[in-house]
């Protein structure tokens, strides 16, 4: 039987065919994301921040890999770059890739005591994220953010520990320049 394929096109980091899952966040389900709360509830609460496109070919099982991209739209929420919500994998031991396909930004990196790190993302640059380590995208440039990922698949998703703590850094706009600014852990 012949299986429909699955089409990867890596220079626009599109994953369209078989086994395709697409889901997207907009502004209005981001609250607590980003630090300006007012200046998000003022802005259209369907504006689409970013989009994951994931190939699921074998479900959450260990053993088992993922494999994804992830678009952040360019943007901001008064001075602070678009960027997803950022996480700890369920599984903490379970480290991921991530490469940079087109635009420019960054990715925090945190470990467990809330030390953090960014490095450069943009078309070519490869990360490896270790096991316990937080990892959000932030798009600094001017055009989507476009990283691909690949993953254990049953890594799974803590999202709780980072909405109640944050990252300890934040990427903002200060005179037309991305800049790190600590972010202090709420009490
Ligand atoms: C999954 C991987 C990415 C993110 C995606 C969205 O482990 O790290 O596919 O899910 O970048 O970010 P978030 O924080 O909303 O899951
Ligand atoms: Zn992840």
């Amino acid at each position: 039987m012949l299986q429909e394929t699955t089409i990867f096109d890596s220079l626009l980091g599109k994953l369209t065919g078989e086994n395709v899952v697409r889901s997207s966040r907009v502004l209005g389900e981001l609250s607590g994301v980003f630090l300006n709360e007012e200046e998000r509830s003022l802005m259209d609460p369907e504006q689409m921040v970013y989009e994951v496109q994931m190939h699921d070919s074998c479900g959450e099982v260990e053993g088992g890999l993922f494999f994804g991209v992830s678009h952040v739209l360019p943007g901001k929420v008064g001075n602070e770059y678009f960027m997803t919500k950022g996480h700890y994998h369920q599984k903490r031991n379970c480290a991921e890739y991530y490469w940079g396909i087109s635009g420019d930004g960054f990715l925090l990196l945190m470990d467990e005591s809330r030390e953090c790190r960014a490095e450069k993302v943009f078309p070519g640059s490869l990360h490896f994220i270790a096991g316990h380590t937080a990892h959000r995208l932030v798009n600094t440039g001017e055009t989507r953010l476009v990283v691909g990922a690949c993953w254990p698949s049953d890594a799974g998703h803590d999202y709780s520990t980072i909405q109640k703590e944050g990252f300890s850094m934040r990427v903002v706009d200060q005179d037309g320049k991305p800049t790190l600014v600590p972010q202090f852990a709420p009490k």
